[in-house]
């Protein structure tokens, strides 16, 4: 039985890595979310922005709600299983008309989470469309390994360490398209990027990075996670718990520790750190 996928849509995910669009919630909805993101955006600049966009689910409260949706997490059970836990969240922003991009990768090879059983639920409170520069994927490149990544740490790349597989046919990329309030499923292995946003508005999404089954561990760093569904967690795990306020200080104290882990992590055996 399933809670929220179709047959077709858990074959889509499991044949060609990705599923799109899910209807997690109304634009109306969406739109009050983008409300409350944007004016913790004016009241709390340090905890959110371009240094502040890893882990935020941990401080803010809207945040909070998105990656607990009941609907996010009834299709991620439809893929893993009833028991899994939250392991980071991203927030992807693209100003209007700017230049950021995201290059050609695969999230698992920099992630430490074995083995890849997750999934990324990325969600759109703007909408994210070609213009915008919405998600683009190559469908079923999953199913052949992990690719050699080069690091380019590239001005206008919105990666970590700007690392990007080389020879992706372009022809081959298929445009997720998302209104306010819809998500999209990727598997840790399938490439996507994106392009820069050249429309007039905000391209926000909110990129729950991952949802693990719950035998998935951490190989690289200390393994902090949310539990969100099904069993308590096995002791091998840090425990994080759920923000009180927006940036409540115990909740910001956590966060910077999970954030310290998060980045030993993205950019181990790197030559360089950037501040996300
Ligand atoms: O938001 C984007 O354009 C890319 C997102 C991404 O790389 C991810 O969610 O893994």
């Amino acid at each position: 039985m399933t809670k929220h996928l179709t047959e077709a849509a858990k074959a889509c995910y499991r044949d060609y890595g990705y599923y799109t669009p899910i209807d997690v919630m109304s634009e109306t909805k969406a739109g009050r979310l983008l409300q409350q993101f944007e004016q913790a955006e004016v009241n709390f600049p340090e905890g959110l922005g371009p240094f502040g966009r890893n882990n935020a689910h941990l401080t803010f409260m809207c945040l909070d709600e998105i990656a607990h949706h009941k609907v996010i997490l009834n299709a991620v059970e439809d893929l893993l299983g009833s028991d899994f836990y939250l392991w980071g969240s991203v927030l992807f922003i693209k100003e209007p008309e700017s230049d950021g991009f995201v290059s050609w990768h695969q999230d698992a090879i920099y992630m430490g989470l074995m083995p890849h059983d997750f999934v990324t639920v990325w969600l759109a409170l703007t909408v994210s469309d070609e213009e915008a520069g919405c998600m683009r994927v190559i469908p079923g490149s999953h199913l052949s390994g992990v690719k050699t990544h080069e690091d380019t740490f590239g001005q206008h790349n919105i990666l970590t360490r700007g690392q990007r597989i080389a020879d992706v046919d372009q022809n081959q990329a298929l445009d997720i398209v998302l209104r306010p309030g819809q998500a999209s499923l990727h598997h840790p292995r399938l490439i996507h990027g994106s392009r820069p946003n050249r429309s007039g508005h905000r391209r926000v999404g909110v990129a729950l990075q991952s949802y693990a089954a719950s035998h998935v561990r951490q190989t690289v760093g200390v393994h902090y996670a949310l539990a969100v569904r099904g069993r308590e967690l096995d002791d091998s795990i840090v425990r994080l718990q759920r923000p009180q306020s927006d940036m409540a200080s115990g909740d910001v104290v956590q966060r910077e520790k999970v954030n310290r882990n998060y980045a030993e992590i993205l950019y181990r055996g790197a030559d360089q750190v950037r501040g996300y």
